[in-house]
């Protein structure tokens, strides 16, 4: 049975007009003597493509999925799995992602809960191997169930920290068995909604200790890596504890998990942060903690998550421009964590949304890699710091002077004559080039 009523999307170019092909995404095309799909690494998310209905809250679902036939049964769950591969196929994409209650249904305990997640991994594993379709990162759902209300790792009940654990421990387990590359943590009720009923210390140690026990069972099953968290601020909490990139790292580094933990970090979120994607892509680079990408863009008239798909070109130019600058992805990728407007309902808007993003990333690429090749971005920012590379400012930067010896040296000269950050020539050579 075909349920995506179209070809194979293929790269036609700029010109072509068919709304069923690539305009700029051409997988196997050398862009700085690597192909476009190992730069990109895109990945779709099993719980927008297969299980979004796209619900508001002021609206039940509008998205029509004639492969589901509504039940919370196994059976369902594995009818998906085909209907996602099709989709894989069609838009030559190469990584998935998941949470355990999208690909597999939560049932009447735990243990049943888990046999629905193995049949389910089995035939993903299957598939895997058929397409060569790789798994980036695993994730468990500790947010959608009542029981997770009052978080999964910071709740204030040992009884759910407990059943929290055990779910992320088959979660790693089957993340693993399908060689998943990474496996991402996402607070969505780690955090509070009011301090007057929080302990916050104590639900961040518990967190702290979560996350090592964790990195001690995936030593124990050999599961190799990396963990990622994932930042953002708040919605569904008030407070989420990982708010943004600079409060995950010092909550890592404060509770020794760095070395374990890189960061996935998503456009929508950034925002809602009051941060640009690039300020916190900068950050993770900078502690040399990039992971991985949720691609998505927000809106800037609605204040929530909106997930859209990433049609804007500045955005994907600076994203590509981290990427590249960090040397490519290792273990992560792109991962659409995109869903399409409630208005478009159809199984084929999927295909167009998906379109929309891999085009929108591969213009960014091919952009980022002109301007690194042109160098007069990166010259600017070199010769800025120029005062830093010879004689004080050396000297400040090999750490050879204390307060009293920059003192006596400002004291030596007459006032510092400062040059212009031209942010405004800056912008005109960006757009040189979008
Ligand atoms: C929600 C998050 C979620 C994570 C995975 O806002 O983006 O989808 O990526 O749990
Ligand atoms: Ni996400
Ligand atoms: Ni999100």
């Amino acid at each position: 049975m075909e349920y995506f009523k179209c070809p194979k999307i293929q790269y036609e170019g700029a010109d072509s007009k068919n709304p069923f092909a690539f305009k700029h995404y051409d997988a196997n095309s050398l862009i700085g003597g690597k192909k476009m799909k190992e730069h990109l690494r895109f990945a779709a998310p099993y719980w927008h493509v297969m299980r979004n209905a796209l619900a508001d809250p002021f609206g039940e679902g509008t998205a029509l999925m004639p492969w589901d036939d509504g039940t919370n049964s196994t059976e369902n769950a594995l009818n998906r799995v085909d209907v996602f591969f099709e989709f894989l196929d069609k838009m030559g994409i190469d990584y998935y992602c998941w949470h355990d209650r999208d690909i597999a249904p939560e049932l009447n305990n735990l243990s049943e809960s888990n046999k629905a997640l193995d049949s389910v991994v089995a035939k993903l594993k299957e598939k895997q191997k058929e397409t060569g379709v790789q798994l980036l990162w695993g994730t468990a759902c500790l947010f959608s169930h009542p029981r997770y209300s009052q978080g999964g790792a910071t709740t204030p009940n040992a009884n759910v920290y407990a059943y929290a654990a055990a779910q992320v421990k088959k979660a790693l387990e089957c993340t693993n068995e399908l060689d998943g590359l990474g496996y991402t943590f996402w607070g969505g009720r780690e955090g509070y909604a009011t301090l007057l009923n929080t302990n916050m210390k104590r639900e961040l140690d518990h967190l702290a200790q979560f996350l090592h026990m964790a990195v001690d069972h995936a030593k124990k099953i050999g599961f190799e890596g990396p963990f990622y968290i994932e930042p953002k601020p708040r919605e569904p909490s008030t407070h989420q504890y990982d708010s943004d990139s600079a409060a995950c790292l010092n909550f890592l580094r404060e509770y020794n998990l760095l070395d374990h933990f890189y960061l996935n970090i998503e456009t929508n979120h950034a925002t809602l942060a009051g941060h640009t994607m690039e300020h916190e892509l900068t950050v993770a680079l900078n502690a040399n903690r990039l992971g991985s990408i949720d691609a998505n863009q927000g809106d800037e008239l609605i204040g929530w998550d909106t997930d859209q798909f990433p049609t804007d070109i500045y955005l994907t130019t600076q994203v590509m421009l981290k990427v590249l600058e960090m040397g490519g992805f290792k273990t992560g990728g792109l991962n659409f964590d995109a869903k399409r407007r409630r208005e478009s309902h159809d199984p084929i808007d999927l295909i167009h949304a998906h379109i929309g993003g891999m085009d929108a990333f591969a213009r960014g690429l091919k952009i980022a890699h002109a301007i690194r090749q042109d160098g007069r971005l990166s010259n600017f920012v070199k010769e800025r710091y120029a005062t830093f590379d010879s004689g004080i400012g050396a000297d400040i930067e090999s750490g050879k002077v204390d307060f009293e010896s920059l003192e006596k040296y400002a004291l030596s000269q007459s006032e510092p004559k400062i040059a212009s950050g031209q942010q405004e020539m800056l912008e005109n050579l960006i757009n040189e080039y979008i």
